[in-house]
């Protein structure tokens, strides 16, 4: 680490911004980065609204400040502009929970099915499905697929919580988000016990028993409307906590609780000021996906816009 960087937040913040303006940089930071994180970005969002922001702005740098799948998905859309994820150690496990070569056996074991990839994986196995899907859309993928057989990738959760709603034949494959499964319902119970006014949302990714009790299952994009058309002013909000600091932000007045410690996710909070300041002034670590998985990549991107336009 250099020695400028015993700064404190402040001066730090004044270092990123000159540095973002002199590199033409855009900062884009997920909801589940930690809160200081996300209160210097440009934009905070979904690993989607990110991305497609990404492909629109004319900043030549895009600080992705998330995990190592989420800027991947910008370069597939944005191959022209400087992709740089500030930790490069930011993984996502359950994106790490299916290969290559796992889904191509399995494709070999189910050789009618379509292939819908949850966002959370790697280009590699983008590049090897029908059709992505973000947690926001899955249903209406998978029921947009010509195919009667789907094979989905890598989340059972999501997966399971898409199988319940459509008249497809599902083949889940057994991936999962280490950070949602150290959620239980008797957290849920205990806090709901303490606050039985508030609405119970949970993302996808989280366990059956959860998904079953709560009140709405929703992405995190889609959380942030729920709770700003929702009457209730306290929500219990069972995803990771940087989620939290987001819609605070957003609706100072209404109350939004955490049901567990254990929502929170190592690799999204790897990346603190200092990694986005080192990010910029050295421009690291950028990202490079070879063009022939990237083209593949793209087009099971391009593929579920197609079935569900943008609004
Ligand atoms: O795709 C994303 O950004 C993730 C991981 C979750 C969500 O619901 O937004």
């Amino acid at each position: 680490m250099s020695l400028d960087l015993f700064l404190d937040d402040s001066e730090l913040t004044a270092r990123i911004q000159e540095l973002k303006r002199e590199r033409h940089a855009v900062i884009l930071a997920h909801s589940y980065e930690r809160p200081e994180v996300q209160d210097i970005a440009d934009y905070v969002g979904d690993s989607l609204e990110l991305s497609r922001l990404a492909a629109k702005t004319d900043a030549d740098v895009i600080v992705f400040c998330s995990v190592h799948f989420m800027a991947e998905t910008a370069k597939i859309l944005s191959p022209q502009k400087t992709v740089l994820l500030p930790a490069a150690e930011a993984g996502c496990p359950l994106a790490d929970m299916i290969t290559p070569a796992q889904l191509e056996a399995e494709k070999a074991r189910h050789p009618g099915a379509a292939v819908v990839a949850y966002v959370n994986c790697s280009a590699e196995i983008k590049a090897m499905a029908d059709v992505c899907c973000t947690s926001a859309n899955a249903l209406q993928v998978v029921n947009a697929m010509p195919q009667e057989e789907i094979l989905f990738v890598p989340d059972q959760h999501l997966g399971r919580f898409v199988q319940k709603q459509t008249h497809k034949k599902m083949i889940l494959w057994a991936g999962c988000c280490p950070t949602h499964q150290r959620m239980k319902i008797k957290d849920i119970l205990d806090l709901k016990k303490q606050h039985p006014e508030a609405e119970v949302v949970v993302h996808p990714e989280s366990n059956e028993d959860i998904c079953n009790l709560a009140d709405a299952v929703l992405s995190t994009s889609q959380m942030l409307r729920y709770c700003q058309a929702s009457p209730a002013k306290t929500f219990i909000i069972g995803t990771e906590m940087g989620m939290l600091h987001r819609l605070r932000t957003a609706m100072p007045d209404k109350t939004f609780l955490q049901p567990s410690k254990g929502l929170i996710c190592p690799n999204m909070k790897m990346t603190q000021l200092e990694d986005v300041y080192e990010s910029l002034k050295e421009l690291q670590f950028r990202i490079e996906i070879p063009e022939p998985i990237r083209i593949k990549a793209l087009k099971a991107l391009d593929g579920m816009l197609a079935a569900v336009p943008a609004k």
